[in-house]
């Protein structure tokens, strides 16, 4: 049993989960945590921001591009507050992120005082945040806590977590037990029987379309398998885009799943809400397998043919196997999926300013570069337009859709992915949320790139002002610094790119810097709008 404090115990228990860095930002409520860092800065790196919500923001880019846990860590009240948006989006993409929050003294906690950064019921917040929540009180009590925050951010349905502990008791020294090696969490049981239905179904079926989220991103060989295997087009809007390879004429954006879905006999749906698809129609013709780690996901809406809860690379593989007794005799359906995609390709070419400019960046991206897409008209046409080639290359912030997450986030992301390039887009609003984030981009030595398309305005906000009430304008014209001049003066490389051409030539150049962050400006009027290829109606 060694003595420690409340602070060392919780750092040794963060690294024997695994962890190599913490996104934080410092505060006297949580000096001894990071005097503890510093004497473990040997194993944990910790990365600090300008603002919290950068802190938040980084976490959660690192964990989605990772599909591992992170951690942040800031001070209680303002801090916490300041981070929420990165907590609410981590809930919102399922994704693993551990929020260390300081506290006030233990024994004034709720008293109301009016202690430093003292808020009502800290606890109570976080818990409508995040899933688990708990007190550290002790050093004993540190390691079975974090063990505890890991076990509940991979369990089920993933997501985050946050752990508090006072101001007191961080520096507080105790014995504290050998800190054991994680358990892993055990494979969901798999309901064979359900297997067998779903294969079933989909083995009869003469049509069938799969829907990715999010929760397929690491079953991207079952599921390009299963595409084969049955023929079957697989559609992902944000965060399911790259589980299959955006280059297979079976991959398939919105407007095109949405004529799919109109014709299908049967729908697997893998790790998605299937939200917006229920709105498109349901009726008794259409079979709907969903596959879950949530067991209360699929019924949520409507109760599906087959529910398959757990993680989705085992059940899908089960899957394959229990089709190769069932499934028909399939024509392939190639030169189809070749001829759709022509045609919905021509219907998208009114987006043709969004597509030159995403072209550009896909041909700079290598095969396994990381495109982080933003809520910006560029955002919203990547969606539809950018193809990505490997899971987790297109970081989306899912249905949150949280402007100005994408700056940060992108940190995060190549900070966690410092072996290959990560591209961040911004409009010019979203930019200026998380842009003094530069400055940690340029302190850490961060590469990444990202391209601010400048419309000088709110513009979604600015067209549906013009398009649905009559051109009053109100909020959404922007006065902007000169972004070139702003990203120089915290010491990143910038320049100004005034068509796809340019911005190629740009992004040749930002790439190429491995040791410093660049800004590309790119000056656009206003886009054509993406939405009819995105608000679709029912279908069925
Ligand atoms: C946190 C948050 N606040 C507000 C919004 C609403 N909103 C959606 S798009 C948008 C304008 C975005 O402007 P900009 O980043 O310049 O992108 P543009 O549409 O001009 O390309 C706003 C305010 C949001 N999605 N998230
Ligand atoms: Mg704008």
């Amino acid at each position: 049993m060694a003595t420690m404090t409340t602070a060392e115990a919780t750092v040794a228990a963060l690294i024997a989960h695994g962890l190599d860095t913490i996104y934080a930002l410092p505060g006297v409520h949580n000096d001894p945590f990071f005097d503890a860092l510093f004497k473990a800065s040997d194993r944990i790196r910790t990365v600090h921001t300008r603002h919290e919500q950068g802190a938040s923001l980084m976490a959660l880019g690192a964990a989605l591009a990772t599909g591992k846990p992170q951690a942040y860590c800031v001070v209680p009240g303002p801090g916490l507050l300041n981070s929420a948006t990165g907590l609410l989006t981590a809930h919102g993409t399922n994704a693993p992120v551990l929020a260390l929050i300081g506290q006030i003294a233990q024994a004034a906690i709720g008293r109301g005082y009016g202690h430093l950064h003292e808020i009502r019921d800290q606890p109570g917040i976080l818990s409508r945040l995040v899933d688990f929540t708990a007190r550290i009180r002790t050093a004993a009590e540190a390691p079975p806590l974090v063990a505890a925050a890991f076990h509940a951010m991979a369990s089920g349905r993933p997501g985050p977590a946050a752990l508090e502990c006072a101001i007191d008791v961080w520096g507080r020294s105790g014995p504290v037990p050998e800190i054991a090696a994680p358990t892993p969490v055990p494979p969901a049981p798999i309901d064979d029987d359900a297997v067998v239905d779903a294969a079933k179904r989909l083995g009869n079926a003469e049509r069938v379309l799969i829907v990715v989220g999010g929760g397929a991103q690491d079953a991207s060989a079952e599921v390009s398998e299963l595409s084969s295997l049955l023929q079957a087009p697989v559609m992902a809007f944000r965060r399911g885009r790259g589980v299959i390879d955006g280059r297979n004429p079976f991959s398939v954006v919105l407007p095109l799943g949405h004529e799919l879905w109109r014709e299908a006999e049967a729908v697997l749906a893998v790790g998605t809400r299937l939200f917006q698809q229920m709105q498109w129609g349901l009726d008794d013709k259409l079979q709907v397998i969903r596959v879950d780690a949530d067991p209360e996901e699929p019924e949520r809406f409507r109760k599906p043919a087959v529910a398959l809860v757990g993680d989705a690379a085992p059940l899908l593989r089960q899957l394959i196997d229990a089709l190769a007794s069932r499934n028909r005799k399939r024509a392939s359906r190639r030169e189809e999926m070749l001829e759709r995609q022509g045609k919905l390709s021509a219907r998208l070419a009114k987006l043709a300013p969004q597509i030159g400019f995403l072209q550009a960046i896909r041909a700079e991206l290598p095969e396994d570069g990381i495109l982080v897409e933003e809520v910006t008209q560029m955002g919203f046409a990547a969606r539809l337009l950018y193809p990505a080639y490997r899971p987790r290359t297109f970081i989306s912030p899912g249905f949150q859709d949280s402007l100005g997450w994408g700056y940060a986030a992108a940190l995060g992301v190549q900070d966690a992915r410092r072996d290959v390039p990560v591209v961040a887009i911004a409009g010019d609003g979203g930019f200026l949320f998380t842009a003094t984030e530069m400055a940690t981009a340029v302190h850490h030595r961060i590469p990444l790139t990202v391209v601010v398309f400048n419309d000088g305005a709110y513009g979604n906000v600015r067209r549906n002002q013009e398009e649905r009430f009559g051109n009053r304008i109100i909020a959404s014209d922007l006065s902007n610094p000169d972004f070139v001049r702003l990203a120089e003066s915290f010491g990143a490389a910038a320049e100004r790119a005034r068509n796809p051409a340019e911005l190629r030539a740009a992004l040749k150049r930002a790439l190429a810097r491995r040791e410093e962050p660049s800004l590309i400006e790119v000056p656009v009027p206003a886009l054509p709008s993406p939405w009819e290829f995105i608000m679709l109606p029912r279908a069925r």
